[in-house]
């Protein structure tokens, strides 16, 4: 009996939990505790870290995990390379569930820049109204840039005082739309869009609404994650699931 554990946070796990669900295969997900209340999902959900490299071991070990998805989202980079390490350690067959990087369309004007350090040097310069698309984690760098007016979309209200002193906040979680990403751009006056090359369909709006304004877009390319077996469809992520087992790996 094959028991499967997704490391989830992403549209494509939701799917694949869906699909598992349906197929009664056993499988739980996994998330890190980022947010007050993720979405709701059709297996067990476990919430929280690991505890590194060696707490996914353990953890694959004492629960019979026989499969490892990682279908975190492409800037998860510690948890994919925890998992590239742990399921090797543990022996136990990984496949990573990703999306293929947004490459620029006719029409786009992207300034991609390789991290956040160096999104955060980019902005030097006079005042601008910022659509910082990047959720609540990463908001401190961007203090070194305070001249702006930040427009921050955050899956949560913020708790406490924000690291940057001119900035209004819209709490809404994606997926989103065209129509409503281009309404915020609208309504704020946005100058210029931050955002991580998430790739996928849920934050994909704010590129097409940006490009239907005529606004540049400050594109942050992935970090590097280490080698592993890569698919693009949930479907792909089925196959493995019945190709592994028929090799016993
Ligand atoms: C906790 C679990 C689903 C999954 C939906 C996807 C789509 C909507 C778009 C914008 C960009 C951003 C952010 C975003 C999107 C999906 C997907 C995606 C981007 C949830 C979720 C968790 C998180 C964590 C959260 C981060 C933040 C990033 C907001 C669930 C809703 C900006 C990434 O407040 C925080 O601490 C938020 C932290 C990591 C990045 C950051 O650095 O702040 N995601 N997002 C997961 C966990 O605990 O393990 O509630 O479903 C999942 C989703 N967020 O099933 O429908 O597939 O990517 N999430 C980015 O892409 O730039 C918003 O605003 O335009
Ligand atoms: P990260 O920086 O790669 O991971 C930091 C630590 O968080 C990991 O070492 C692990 O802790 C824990 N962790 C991360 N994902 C986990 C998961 N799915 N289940 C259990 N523990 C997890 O991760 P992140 O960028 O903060 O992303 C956290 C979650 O948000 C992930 O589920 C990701 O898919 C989702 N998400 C992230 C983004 C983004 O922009 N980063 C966007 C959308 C969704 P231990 O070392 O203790 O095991």
């Amino acid at each position: 009996m094959r028991n499967i554990l997704i490391l989830g946070g992403t549209t494509e796990a939701t799917a694949l939990a869906q699909l598992l669900a349906e197929r009664r295969e056993r499988a739980v997900l996994s998330y890190a505790g980022r947010v007050d209340s993720p979405r709701a999902q059709p297996i067990p959900v476990r919430t929280g870290g690991f505890g590194g490299v060696q707490g996914l071991v353990e953890y694959l070990c004492v629960n019979n995990v026989t499969h490892l998805v990682d279908a975190t989202h492409p800037f998860a980079a510690q948890m994919s390379a925890n998992a590239v390490a742990g399921a090797r350690q543990a022996g136990v067959p990984l496949v990573a569930l990703t999306r293929p990087a947004w490459q620029p369309v006719p029409g786009d004007d992207w300034q991609r820049v390789p991290d956040i350090p160096a999104a955060v040097q980019a902005l030097a310069g006079g005042s601008r109204r910022i659509f910082l698309a990047l959720g609540r984690m990463h908001l401190a760098e961007f203090a070194a840039q305070p001249q702006h007016h930040y427009i921050l979309r955050l899956v949560d209200p913020p708790v406490g005082r924000l690291p940057l002193p001119d900035a209004t906040v819209i709490v809404s979680r994606g997926p989103f739309t065209v129509e409503g990403d281009r309404e915020v751009m609208q309504d704020h006056g946005v100058d210029i869009v931050v955002c991580k090359n998430a790739g996928g369909d849920g934050a994909s709006a704010k590129l097409a609404a940006a490009r239907e304004l005529g606004l540049p877009v400050l594109m942050i390319d992935r970090p590097v994650l280490p080698p592993r077996r890569e698919v693009h469809e949930v479907a792909e992520v089925l196959e493995w699931l019945d190709h592994s087992a028929n090799l016993g790996v």
